[in-house]
């Protein structure tokens, strides 16, 4: 097993990853910014290291800072979590030339994911369906792009290809709409990211967002951990989940695990990761590919009774996978309300003292949070201060159990969107199941 691993991440996810470790008697260095000297997880770990003042950049995204960290305190491995550098390929290889361990798969294989037009070209040579359109970048040739637009028809969505999670996208409705399109997108592209490259699908009105867990090991070894449905959104923001995905076509189901599975050898994935798909009529479309951890992990563990990331970490130490897929089996439901320090009125992130917490427990009930009394929410980060995560042996009991859990749970002194989960649970769309992306946001009157 890895002998000491640096956490290069704050918050509920830097207390998971330190959990995990601690179980498997993995020595942990948390480090930490200046605004996050009174995160829950520094007084747990076994070595602490300030990194940098407030700002991510001068901190949990300053690479030479991380590294620096490791090589004072040691460590052996380091673990990125989700968001800041966790899918930067660049972090990856510094991480590897640099003689530790990364807990997550290749530097080639986070960069090809993060190239959309790559991503999608590998997905078609594993035979995973996706969206139908330019399967490559859209021909900067006029004639060309008009006629694939044609040819996939109307309405169609230009993205970036170095864009994802709803960055660098556009809705196109009809022909004289295209080139001006195209031409936009790509110059914003070019700005955002650095990549003008930009490519064409069909563009789905009411679809489902669907994503598989995925587990290899770089090993030629690699397994599925059924699906999540993700559709409760509100601007590209989760927030709540639900395992497995309800009214699904069975069929579809398992003729796309197997291909999600197929894909990871194919292009050697090693770690954790997540197939990102469009659902919609019975028909599985995929669009990304997530090479991390993901913030709704817990759902998947809750159904499958997989701890993922002590899989992520025994992956990295170079241990073939520790379970086959006939081992897995989907067990019950499972729901996630992702909990932010954010008014309720504008969605606007609404730091400060956190004068009182409870979280809720029970039965069937999990709480991965960092929270306590007296903690205060920094203004210079993402708003998610935890997750509720209930199980039931039927979608109706997890959702009868987490009820439960919103009523029970306290958090004083900071706005926050428990009152907004409060409304969902009890929402009928949403308690019928199956709902599309655009119903939180419908709701809402947005
Ligand atoms: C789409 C789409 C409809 N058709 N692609 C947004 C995030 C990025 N991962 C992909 N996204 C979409 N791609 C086609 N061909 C609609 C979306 C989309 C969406 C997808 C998943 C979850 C929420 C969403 C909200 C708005 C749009």
């Amino acid at each position: 097993m890895l002998e000491k691993v640096l956490i290069a991440n704050r918050g509920e996810i830097a207390l998971r990853v330190l959990r995990a470790c601690k179980e498997l008697g993995i020595k942990t260095v948390a480090v930490y910014s200046t605004a996050d000297r009174e995160l829950m997880h520094l007084s747990l770990a076994d070595e602490t290291v300030c990194i940098g003042p407030a700002p991510g950049a001068q901190s949990y995204l300053h690479i030479p800072s991380i590294i620096a960290a490791a090589e004072v305190t040691g460590a052996t491995a380091i673990h990125p979590g989700y968001g800041f550098l966790a899918e930067n390929p660049d972090f990856a290889e510094q991480v590897e030339n640099s003689g530790f361990a990364f807990v997550g798969p290749s530097a080639d294989v986070i960069r090809l994911m993060g190239d959309k037009v790559s991503a999608k070209a590998a997905m078609i040579a594993a035979g995973v369906p996706v969206v139908p359109g330019s399967d490559g970048p859209l021909p900067e040739n006029d004639k060309e792009a008009l006629a694939i637009a044609r040819e996939v028809g109307y309405p169609v969505i230009i993205k970036a290809s170095g864009g994802g999670g709803g960055r660098g996208m556009r809705v196109v409705h009809k022909e004289e709409d295209l080139l001006r399109a195209a031409a936009l997108t790509r110059n914003e592209a070019a700005q955002a990211f650095g990549n003008p490259v930009v490519y064409l699908e069909k563009y789905l009105g009411n679809p489902r967002h669907v994503e598989i867990q995925v587990l290899a090991d770089g090993q030629g070894n690699a397994i599925h951990l059924g699906d999540r449905d993700c559709s409760l959104q509100r601007r590209h923001q989760k927030v709540i989940e639900e395992a497995p995905a309800p009214y699904i076509d069975e069929e579809a189901r398992q003729r796309v695990y197997a291909r999600c599975v197929k894909a990871c050898i194919d292009i050697g994935y090693r770690g954790a990761g997540t197939f990102e798909f469009l659902y919609e009529d019975g028909n599985f479309y995929f669009i990304e590919m997530n090479t991390r951890v993901q913030v709704e992990h817990p759902i998947t563990e809750m159904i499958t009774g997989v701890d993922i990331v002590k899989e992520m970490l025994s992956i990295a130490a170079g241990n073939k996978l520790s379970i086959k897929q006939e081992d897995v089996v989907l067990r019950g439901h499972s729901i996630e309300c992702r909990i932010c320090a954010e008014d309720p009125d504008n969605f606007m992130p609404s730091p400060g003292l956190v004068k009182h917490f409870h979280a809720p427990g029970g039965n069937g009930v999990r709480v991965d949070s960092h929270l306590y009394s007296g903690y205060v929410v920094p203004p210079n980060y993402d708003s998610l201060i935890g997750k509720i995560i209930t199980w039931g042996a039927t979608r109706e009991e997890s959702m009868a159990r987490m009820r439960n859990a919103l009523d029970e749970i306290i958090i004083d002194g900071i706005k926050s969107n428990v009152a907004l989960h409060r409304d969902l649970i009890n929402d009928k769309g949403f308690c019928k199941g199956g709902v599309n992306i655009h119903y939180l946001e419908k709701k809402l009157g947005m």
